[in-house]
């Protein structure tokens, strides 16, 4: 309507004002040319990083990954009934999801400006993996629009699917299948491949000669037990992908980003991840996920506590490659976001958003003044009134992004139609 047309135009100032900000990225281009790996990590939760059971590192290879990339351990997901489709959909849109069914059935077609369909135009070769039947989710017609030349599924000619591990191919088998694949287009130019993994998905329970954890006899055979030696397998994958990628000479000239999907566990798995690991599974806790970026030319860790998002993805890598912002991307470019936040487009709680002050929760009858406004370091509640801000910010973004995807904006803003 006239109205979504008016808004988006008197939006576009606060976006230009995001696109601004990357300019004064102290990394902005310095992995021009790079090649770009993306790993969306199945079911990862952030309280795993650097946690020990029995002085034993659950994800120590993450662990040593992260002393020499940047971490962005206050990160959270955006998913809605989407789950993993919906992590893949937002972080590589810099979008929010649908507000019904998964993103990849709602928004199967048109125009987006997702990293693969960015990075095609800088000549890249693109590509995304996963282990599984190409129309899980709908990926196989959802795709194209998305921009991936080629998807390396179970069902993909070059990709050998004997090594079944839970739901579908093993991480192991699979990265070691990719790197070939990636060593060969390397020599052709520069590449972005997107990898989901499968390896850690519910219900967690690997086969036994896959449990390498020795767990306190108590969490034998318990979820948090379970999720714990799934984490851990799907861990040792990742560190051969990683030395795979140093023995190729990928290692050098490729940015790897890494983040969490969604949450493993689920609330009532709370009293036992309190007595097993002293987690205290609250619903922030259960939405953080990490995220991990390497550069390069990066050789020494850093953490950056900003209060990121799913949607920040995106910018961020496009600015490490020296690649303006699109306009319609919402999230931010994470070495320069200041005040962060990160807002949700729940069907049932919209607008919702935790900051770095204060968190909201919306309330069941989507009244402002009945939401649930608390300082977002203690969870004491304060005047609602001190998160009106974001939430006029928050809820503001999810029209632009719901009148983006549902009347195909972005063909529209692209042909000047708007
Ligand atoms: C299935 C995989 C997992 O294709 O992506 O999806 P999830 O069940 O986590 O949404």
């Amino acid at each position: 309507s006239e109205d979504n047309v008016k808004q988006l135009k008197k939006f576009e100032k606060e976006l230009r004002k995001r696109q601004d900000t990357q300019k004064d990225s102290p990394y902005f281009g310095d992995a021009k040319g790079s090649n770009l790996l993306v790993i969306q990590a199945e079911s990862l939760n952030d309280f795993v990083v650097n946690l020990k059971v029995d002085d034993q590192e659950i994800t120590p290879h993450l662990n040593a990954f992260i002393k020499e990339s940047s971490y962005y351990p206050n990160t959270y997901l955006q998913i809605g009934r989407g789950n993993t489709s919906d992590a893949e959909f937002v972080a590589n849109n810099s979008l929010y999801p649908s507000k019904k069914d998964g993103a990849y059935r709602t928004y199967e077609n048109g125009v987006f400006q997702s990293l693969a369909q960015i990075l095609k135009r800088e000549g890249y070769q693109t590509s995304a993996v996963h282990g599984n039947v190409a129309d899980f989710w709908n990926r196989k017609n959802a795709y194209p629009a998305q921009g991936y030349d080629v998807f390396y599924s179970k069902e993909h000619p070059k990709i050998d699917d004997s090594s079944q591990v839970g739901l579908g191919i093993s991480d192991s088998s699979m990265f070691q299948q990719m790197l070939p694949i990636w060593k060969e287009q390397d020599k052709n130019g520069s590449f972005y491949s997107f990898f989901v993994t499968l390896s850690n998905h519910r219900p967690f329970e690997l086969p036994a000669e896959h449990q390498k954890l020795k767990l306190p006899e108590k969490m034998n055979n318990t979820p948090v037990g379970h999720y714990l030696q799934n984490v851990h397998y799907a861990d040792v994958a990742f560190g051969e992908l990683l030395d795979g990628l140093k023995k190729e000479g990928l290692y050098d000239n490729t940015v790897i980003a890494f983040y969490g999907d969604h949450y493993g566990l689920i609330p009532e798995n709370a009293d036992q991840l309190k007595a097993f690991i002293d987690v205290d599974f609250t619903k922030k806790e259960m939405f953080n996920i990490p995220l991990v970026i390497h550069r390069p030319t990066q050789t020494e860790g850093e953490v950056n506590e900003v209060v990121a998002s799913q949607m920040d993805v995106a910018p961020t890598l496009t600015s490490l490659l020296g690649i303006e912002q699109p306009l319609y991307q919402l999230g931010y470019d994470l070495s320069v976001k200041k005040e962060g936040y990160v807002g949700f487009r729940h069907e049932i709680t919209p607008y919702s958003f935790f900051s770095e002050s204060v968190d909201f929760e919306m309330s069941l009858d989507g009244v402002f003044e009945n939401g649930k406004c608390t300082d977002a370091k203690t969870g004491d509640r304060v005047d609602p009134e001190k998160c009106r801000p974001y939430y006029k910010r928050v809820q503001k973004e999810v029209e632009i992004s719901d009148f983006l995807l549902q009347y195909n904006g972005i063909e529209q803003l692209r042909d000047g139609k708007l």
